[in-house]
């Protein structure tokens, strides 16, 4: 092939339909996807990511060789692996002497930093093409967001719905509201008993991939038994038939809620394959929408649904890029304390903690009331520094790309941006978890002991945090008014509070260093 046109495709990148495959003729195009160490050390990520990301690459290779275009696939251990994004282009600019590089932009800033260099380093023409498998483009947020003293997801949405008419009635919100949420936070019943979500067995290609990732990645953290993942587009497109079936009725309602044991519940559990790549959002959201048109699932959970891809996804795709590189280093609450050894041993006797950490080392998931009000509320609480709880999560979850693990890590979780994205944060006693889960019936803590050595550590640690911020939170109109619950409870009970967070803060130990980096 003469000069071809050279189209890396990245790990997260893996559909047809992308902007620098999208109308090319195959004979006219390279292919190029690389595995590089670069990409699966610049945090120790979860074996399981790693094994996901690879065999998911392998067989969207083997689907576009089948479909006839030329694919020129780098594999980890190719003797003259350089090791980088950056390398692998050289080498391939060397093999096949391109007319020019067509690359779609890269999903994290890191990796955009390298893409932008390329028209330096390379002879021949660069051009780097917009994702457009998102709704809202940077651009379009920016518009949005310039200006506003707040940025807020739920106004965010709203033009999000207007924009793609999903679950409207002309210019007005399906049912009358925007937002059903209120309707969506059941506590979970005894015995529930959610059917069982699709699982798929490795294939030839996938076992192949697990043992190189134990050989290379032996001392990631994170357990290669339960590898279950949908790895090809036709494996996710199963996947979503299997919650539109089964689950999405059930979903709104049982969102917030959380069962010992049961790792999944009623969530989607697609977002390995929506942000690799595998599937369409926009497409996922009219499916719910159909069902719902159907009479197949109620508002509350169809609305429930296309908020998180429309509203969530979309909302904290466009902060990252409107915030970075700023966002990476903020700690507006000047959180200092080193991340505890149990986020990676799951070594504690806080029951709805071990039991988020084990469904992570086991899944390389936990759910999103798990990382926000479990394993995220403790970090915010304790004042865990920001960087190392960003780390972690980047590390330790299957789905995780630095876009959508940051903003919801360091904004919502944190407020390290000091309340761009989330009005309040997210602080919550034991009270929210009693109401959410199952977890304190047996807890070797009482949930209804406010101090001492047997209460729930999260009681103290509220009133610890709400004390250290009151400067920052005391006019905040959404949670400034318990002030007066803390005024009212007079000097000594305060102090009792306060002690007992001291004195369980002073027992965490703090994390070895090399689990989430190598330095
Ligand atoms: P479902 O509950 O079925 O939700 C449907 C889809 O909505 C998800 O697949 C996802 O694509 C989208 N979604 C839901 N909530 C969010 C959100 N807050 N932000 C962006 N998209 C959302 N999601 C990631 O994909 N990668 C991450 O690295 C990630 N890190 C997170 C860290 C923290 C601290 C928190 C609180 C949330 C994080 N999330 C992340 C969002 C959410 O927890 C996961 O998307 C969800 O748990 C994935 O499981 P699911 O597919 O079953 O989701
Ligand atoms: C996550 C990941 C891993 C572990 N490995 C690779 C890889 O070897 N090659 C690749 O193309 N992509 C990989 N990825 C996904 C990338 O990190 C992802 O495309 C970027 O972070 C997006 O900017
Ligand atoms: Fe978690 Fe506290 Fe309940 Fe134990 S008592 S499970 S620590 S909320």
């Amino acid at each position: 092939m003469a000069n071809p046109i050279l189209v890396p495709v990245l790990g997260d990148q893996l559909t047809r339909d992308l902007a620098s495959i999208r109308g090319r003729t195959k004979d006219d195009t390279v292919v190029l996807m690389m595995e590089v160490w670069d990409e699966a050390t610049y945090v120790k990520h979860h074996k399981q990511k790693i094994a996901l990301v690879f065999s998911a690459m392998r067989h969207f290779a083997a689907e576009l060789r089948d479909a006839g275009w030329q694919v020129d696939y780098v594999r980890l251990d190719d003797e003259d692996n350089s090791g980088s994004f950056t390398g692998e282009v050289a080498r391939a600019v060397e093999r096949h002497d391109p007319r020019a590089i067509h690359v779609v932009e890269a999903g994290e800033w890191r990796v955009q930093q390298m893409l932008e260099e390329w028209p330096d380093k390379f002879p021949c023409e660069v051009e780097i093409l917009p994702d457009d498998r998102f709704i809202a483009s940077k651009s379009e947020f920016r518009d949005w967001a310039e200006g506003r003293e707040a940025l807020r997801m739920e106004f965010f949405y709203r033009e999000m719905r207007r924009k793609t008419g999903l679950l409207m009635d002309g210019d007005k919100p399906v049912g009358g509201e925007w937002n059903y949420d209120k309707d969506n936070r059941e506590s979970p019943d005894d015995g529930m008993d959610p059917p069982e979500r699709a699982k798929f067995e490795p294939d030839d290609i996938t076992r192949e991939v697990i043992d190189l990732v134990e050989e290379q990645f032996g001392d990631h953290f994170g357990s290669l038994e339960c590898f279950e993942w949908p790895v090809t587009r036709d494996e996710a497109e199963e996947a979503a038939d299997r919650f539109f079936e089964d689950r999405l009725e059930t979903f709104g309602p049982y969102q917030d809620a959380m069962v010992h044991g049961q790792d999944d519940l009623y969530h989607s559990m697609l977002s390995t394959s929506i942000n690799l790549g595998l599937l369409d959002p926009l497409d996922l959201c009219r499916r719910a929408e159909q069902a719902y048109h159907d009479g197949k699932a109620p508002l509350n959970s169809v609305e429930g649904f296309v908020r998180q891809l429309i509203g969530w996804r979309e909302y904290v795709r466009g902060f990252y890029w409107y915030c970075m590189p700023d966002l990476e280093s903020a700690n507006q609450l000047n959180a200092q304390r080193a991340l505890p050894e149990f986020y990676w041993t799951g070594e504690t006797d806080m029951r709805c903690m071990a039991d988020a950490i084990r469904s992570t080392r086991e899944n390389a998931h936990a759910h999103h009331i798990q990382r926000l009000m479990v394993l995220g509320n403790f970090a915010l609480l304790a004042g865990i520094r920001p960087r190392e709880v960003q780390d972690w999560y980047l590390a330790v979850y299957a789905d995780a790309y630095e876009w959508v693990e940051l903003p919801n890590v360091a904004a919502m979780v944190l407020y390290a941006d000091g309340g761009k994205l989330a009005s309040k944060p997210y602080a919550a006693s034991g009270n929210y978890i009693n109401k959410m889960s199952n977890y304190c019936k047996e807890c070797r803590y009482k949930v209804s002991q406010k101090t001492g050595e047997e209460a729930c550590p999260f009681n103290p640690l509220y009133w610890h945090f709400m004390h250290r911020h009151r400067d920052r939170l005391e006019a905040n109109h959404r949670i400034g008014r318990i002030y007066s619950t803390w005024d009212r409870m007079g000097e000594e009970r305060q102090r009792e509070y306060l002690d007992s967070a001291k004195a369980f803060l002073d027992t965490l130990e703090p994390a070895a260093k090399g689990w989430a980096r190598s330095d």
